[in-house]
């Protein structure tokens, strides 16, 4: 093709060409683009073929119906919905307008929390496009998507290898008319540690210019100085900042004095104060109960104006009537997944809600037909991602006892396999309860319950219980996170640090106490971009800039990737996770009406040097792949 090039170029045909001819004329070598990107993906395909992908038993690829999608009429024009009230009315005017309404308003967390909470976060952009713009028409009457933030940003990088920011603008595209959500961890932002406080700021101000209208945002540890400045951003961009209390202990057992309705009370109010236009209870573990969930709401509408969003998980099975409660109580926003990503550690189904609120005053404003239709796409769906599953077959109320976040349970379950403990799950969920005894009963949502998670793996795995811990404590090498977490590095405590632990992990280390974002130096934006700009040769945009901010390691293993595969998104998910058979074919759309047909023609036997031949035909033409055999 390169010879092709040179031949048919004008110059050439002219004789009007020196010996710069090739450095100064750069179109000859764009047969090389379109070549690459074929190959690249080829490359992925065989490799995964051969391989497996990581955390999947390698199998042969199962065979399942491609996902159904319910037919849309692209005549109808898509409604407007909540997206158009914020951008004519202010978040202020959202507001009034929620307040004005006395329906219960749904969430819908399909694409963010429910696939977190089953399915270790695993769901890629490919399947949230296919039904976006059908959920834009069937969903115009929901409150928000939350479809972004909380894990779903690192695994898009980690684990997906693909780009996070592509995700919330195409979206934006599809779904125009409804609000979209995210799931923002204080001065955590998306990761697992404290930030400084310009990289918070430059973070929310690019996501509200990508797409998101509602930011929700927590302290892992209920701590209103790691949320000020994520509040304040949020404002300045003009959006809406929900912030969120999360939901601890249980305010109907008297023995657990430490976060009552009061301790509710009071932090609703100064997140009134701080500027919050939304309070969110957050139930990250699924541990309010029906009748816990009546009086917190009762009593927090009697002391804040704020419209409260309730979120919880239905890891034990009582969320249908625990929101029939708070919904009794006069909640106004409640968080709800489509009926095949609901239940167990996601969150209620709003189809259930739907029937379950029927003849209730409190009507459930939804398209029920619509949902089920939606719900039959994401059964479908969610088959493709079975190796995620965490196996919970049944309700679970021990999550009272062990009180786990429901978008921890698959995860912890996934780290726990990587380090030789698959089959001692129980003993690590037991040691969890226990680590946060120890820790002297924390607030537990990401980060600061990775950090129990983590030592209650170390623990489990080393034989340690809450005496050695102390005693040998200073001849014990803790996991960073633990260190990290009593130096201060998430954020204080309600009640402060367990002082003998904190000097047996921290050994010489001094804590801080004030906020890490203002102790840390300012991130220099230009400086990384320059950086990235010199190692990989070509423009750095403004969110690759931010993913290397937030986790350097992780954003260059993804460009490391992307250079060797290309842009691996837009395989089908079943190619993703498992390859091809022998002698299937696919379609790939590398971009709109550019299509790439794949025929896996034959797998070479190992070579002597442990690779094999695969041959492919690419648009009817043969390709060659050697592919490094690891199994
Ligand atoms: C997250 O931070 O990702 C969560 O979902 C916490 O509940
Ligand atoms: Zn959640």
């Amino acid at each position: 093709p390169f010879l092709e090039n040179v031949v048919k170029h004008p110059n050439f045909i002219n004789g009007a060409f020196d010996t710069s001819f090739i450095d100064t004329t750069p179109e000859l070598f764009l047969f090389k683009l379109a070549r690459d990107r074929g190959t690249k993906l080829l490359s992925y395909i065989g490799n995964v073929t051969v391989n497996g992908f990581p955390g999947i038993e390698k199998k042969s690829k199962p065979l399942f119906t491609k996902a159904h999608k319910p037919p849309i009429d692209r005549k109808i024009v898509i409604p407007g919905g909540t997206k158009q009230i914020l951008d004519e009315r202010g978040a202020d005017g959202l507001v009034k307008w929620i307040r004005e309404q006395d329906d219960l308003l749904l969430t819908d967390t399909t694409m963010r929390d429910a696939h977190q909470s089953l399915l270790a976060t695993r769901v890629r952009s490919y399947d949230m496009y296919e039904i976006a713009e059908e959920t834009s028409r069937i969903m115009d009457n929901f409150f928000s998507l939350e479809m972004w933030g909380g894990a779903t940003f690192d695994v898009a990088y980690r684990f997906l290898k693909e780009d996070p920011w592509e995700r919330l603008i195409t979206l934006r595209e599809k779904i125009p008319n409804v609000l979209f959500q995210m799931l923002m961890r204080g001065a955590n932002a998306v990761g697992y540690k404290n930030y400084p406080d310009n990289l918070i700021k430059e973070f929310i101000q690019k996501s509200a210019q990508a797409g998101i209208d509602v930011f929700r945002i927590f302290d892992s540890l209920n701590w209103i100085k790691g949320m000020e400045v994520a509040i304040d951003s949020a404002r300045d961009a003009g959006k809406v900042a929900e912030a969120a209390i999360c939901y601890t202990g249980d305010i109907l057992d008297d023995s657990r004095a430490k976060y009552t309705v009061q301790y509710y009370k009071d932090m609703a109010k100064e997140l009134e104060a701080a500027g919050a236009h939304i309070l969110a209870i957050k139930d990250m573990a699924g541990l309010l109960k029906p009748e816990a969930a009546y009086r917190l709401i009762s009593e927090l509408k009697e002391s804040t104006e704020l419209p409260i969003h309730l979120h919880t998980h239905d890891t034990s099975g009582n969320g249908i009537y625990l929101y029939a409660k708070a919904a009794e109580a006069g909640v106004d926003i409640i968080d709800t997944a489509l009926g095949a990503m609901a239940g167990l550690t996601s969150q209620p189904s709003a189809n259930s809600l739907y029937y379950a609120m029927k003849g209730n005053k409190r009507h459930v404003r939804a398209n029920i037909e619509g949902l089920e239709r939606l719900s039959t796409y994401w059964e479908d769906v969610r088959k493709y991602y079975k190796d995620f599953e965490s196996g919970m077959i049944s309700p679970h109320s021990e999550i009272y006892v062990h009180e786990m976040p429901g978008g921890q349970y698959s995860n912890l379950q996934q780290q726990a396999k990587g380090v030789g403990l698959g089959d001692r799950f129980e003993e690590v969920k037991k040691m969890y309860a226990r680590v946060n005894l120890l820790f002297g009963d924390i607030v537990k949502v990401t980060p600061s319950s990775k950090v129990v998670g983590d030592m209650a793996l170390f623990m489990v795995q080393n034989g340690l219980d809450e005496k050695s811990v102390i005693e040998r404590g200073h001849a014990i090498d803790f996991p960073d996170s633990v260190i990290e977490f009593f130096e201060g590095y998430i954020g204080q405590p309600y009640g402060g640090f367990p002082k003998e632990l904190q000097k047996a992990v921290l050994k010489d280390r001094v804590p801080i106490t004030d906020r890490p974002g203002k102790l840390l130096a300012s991130i220099d934006f230009t400086q990384i971009r320059d950086d990235l700009f010199n190692k990989y040769n070509r423009p750095i945009n403004s969110h690759e800039v931010l993913a290397s901010a937030l986790y350097p390691k992780v954003f260059e293993e993804y460009m490391e990737t992307v250079s060797k595969f290309g842009n691996v998104s837009v395989l089908d998910t079943l190619t993703f996770l498992y390859g091809m058979k022998l002698g299937e074919e696919i379609e790939v759309e590398i971009e709109k009406g550019k299509t790439l047909i794949v025929r896996l023609v034959s797998i070479g036997e190992p070579q002597h040097d442990g690779t094999r031949v695969l041959y492919f035909e690419l648009n009817g033409q043969s390709r060659e792949i050697v592919i490094q055999d690891m199994t």
